[in-house]
């Protein structure tokens, strides 16, 4: 069976906190609300609005950690970044930034760019689970629980696929 790469046995993510990423995000929040004070009515389209879609877990190799996947779609006019998730699979779910083949990182955040999106993908940036209350299966679904830097939490459940699963397009 492949094993996804950056869920090898033996290979540990690195987790480093990011303080100067968290600081940008606080600071773009700061300009965000003194904008919306002293510049006058804001453009109804000036804030993020957001959707969730493809999401899914692939079931894994051991029963320790698992990957989530989902795509996070921006269609307003203002960036918002994802900041954390919880599932209720899992008693920890880290954003992981992957910097190459066999490197990620845990991050504060993972942005959602205005008229963009945020795309987990296999081989890219994803979640890990960890602490699984039960080793997910096919035909099983998992919950998540999305939160924002602006937008308002958001709760999506998706499906655990098998192992080979790749999404379409
Ligand atoms: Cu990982």
């Amino acid at each position: 069976m492949k094993q996804q790469p950056e869920h090898r046995p033996g290979q540990r993510p690195r987790r480093r906190t990011r303080p100067a990423l968290a600081t940008a995000v606080a600071g773009s929040a700061v300009c965000a609300l003194a904008l919306s004070a002293c510049g006058g009515p804001a453009s109804a389209d000036a804030v993020p609005k957001l959707a969730v879609s493809g999401g899914y877990v692939p079931q894994p190799p051991m029963a320790d950690m698992a990957a989530g996947y989902f795509t996070v779609t921006n269609t307003g006019g203002a960036d918002d970044a994802l900041t954390s998730v919880t599932s209720d699979a899992a008693s920890s779910v880290t954003l992981m930034r992957t910097t190459s083949a066999d490197e990620m990182q845990g991050v504060t955040s993972l942005p959602i760019p205005a008229k963009g999106r945020l795309t987990l993908s296999t081989g890219g940036n994803h979640l890990m689970l960890m602490g699984l209350k039960h080793k997910p299966t096919a035909g099983q679904s998992v919950t998540f629980e999305l939160h924002f830097a602006k937008s308002a939490p958001m709760a999506v459940r998706v499906p655990v696929e098998p192992a080979t699963y790749r999404p379409k397009g």
